[in-house]
């Protein structure tokens, strides 16, 4: 098999391969990247699985990966912001740019949003991929390409804590120690967060959410929302004034209600069933407000920014690393639930 266009492709539910694929020209505003490092996020693991995540279902062949950087190789016609072997962090969602959510920043919210690895678009886990110039962002020197592609979760973590409207001071707490509990963590401590608590049922997660510098860990073992309430409470010595919900469990959710003060604000950010019961009168009545959270937008060169500037270290994250060749060995790690971030270098 000649080696032009590696790619991991999800040819059905529960099926991946490594296929060749042609490598493509960048159009006009695009680059192509030889790409470097990818993440594999939870979503790629999912959609491997599963066929599905909500309304968005693999109906034809995709390949995977979001989470990713690359060298530029080719410029396209008109592109002049980049040149040939800039290493880039790639922001994998580029929106229409002309509706009403587009024209007014939040362009999360694009309906015609063309995202890496949410069906029926491809991802960016290949040799070569072609990006819109202007959602790529040079990276300098002293950042790596690894770093650069956990700019990613990173600047999930952004939007969430701006969501939440963290702030110097804010009491804190983070369900959910995986990845993304784990840059919301760092996130919501650089943006000047005085105390966050974080919870997880596994103890290996909590023991790295410390080291990372969380403030208290609770280990949760009832699924009793009101118990763990209770002694997240006793932990913190109050209430939360904003949580970050990021597991999505069903218990964690209604956890977050529970444990988040009067006049507070629970963001949920992690993938959560279609319809769950929640305790909406102990949200309703005492002002908690449930926000809700989509990726991200314009939160790259903050996230960039608090990493360069070295405001959060990301690199620990990444506990496990394996070249393109070996991804299949690299999503059953990942399906193991082994370890936090599995990184793919796809450069030969
Ligand atoms: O890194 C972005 C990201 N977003 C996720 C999941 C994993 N990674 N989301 C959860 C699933 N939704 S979705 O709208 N969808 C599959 C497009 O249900 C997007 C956000
Ligand atoms: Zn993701």
């Amino acid at each position: 098999m000649s080696d032009q266009n590696l790619s991991v492709l999800l040819y059905k539910k529960g099926e991946i391969q490594m296929v060749e694929r042609p490598i493509q020209e960048p159009g006009p505003g695009e680059v192509q990247l030889c790409m470097q490092q990818v993440g594999i996020c939870g979503s790629d693991v999912h959609f491997w699985q599963h066929g599905e995540i909500g309304d968005f279902v693999v109906k034809k062949p995709m390949v995977l990966g979001h989470e990713g950087s690359g060298m530029v190789s080719k410029l396209g016609e008109g592109v002049t912001s980049l040149k040939v072997g800039d290493r880039v962090a790639i922001e994998p969602g580029v929106p229409c740019r002309t509706c009403k959510h587009c024209k007014s920043g939040r362009y999360n919210l694009c309906k015609d949003c063309v995202f890496c690895a949410t069906p029926p678009h491809d991802g960016n886990l290949s040799r070569y991929f072609v990006h819109a110039a202007d959602f790529c962002f040079k990276l300098p020197d002293h950042v790596s390409c690894e770093e650069g592609a956990l700019l990613e979760p990173l600047s999930v973590s952004v939007h969430a804590c701006n969501r939440g409207g963290i702030k110097l001071g804010s009491k804190v707490l983070v369900c959910g120690a995986g990845p993304i509990g784990l840059v919301t963590l760092l996130t919501a401590k650089a943006m000047g967060a005085s105390v966050v608590c974080i919870t997880d049922i596994d103890e290996s997660r909590l023991t790295m959410a410390k080291k990372m510098g969380a403030t208290y860990t609770v280990k949760v073992t009832s699924r009793d929302p009101q118990v763990v309430a209770k002694q997240i409470e006793e932990t913190m010595g109050d209430l939360a004034e904003i949580t970050i919900e990021c597991s999505g469990a069903t218990p964690s959710v209604q956890t977050s209600i529970y444990a988040t003060e009067e006049g507070g604000c629970v963001v949920l950010v992690g993938c959560c069933p279609k319809f769950i019961e929640l305790p909406v009168t102990a949200a309703s009545l005492r002002e908690v407000d449930i926000r809700g959270n989509l990726r991200y937008a314009n939160c790259y060169p903050t996230a960039l920014e608090m990493v360069a500037s070295g405001k959060v270290n990301i690199k620990p994250l990444i506990t496990h690393r394996f070249p393109l060749e070996d991804s299949m060995k690299a999503f059953q790690t990942t399906l193991r639930g082994e370890g936090i971030k599995v990184m793919i270098e796809c450069a030969r």
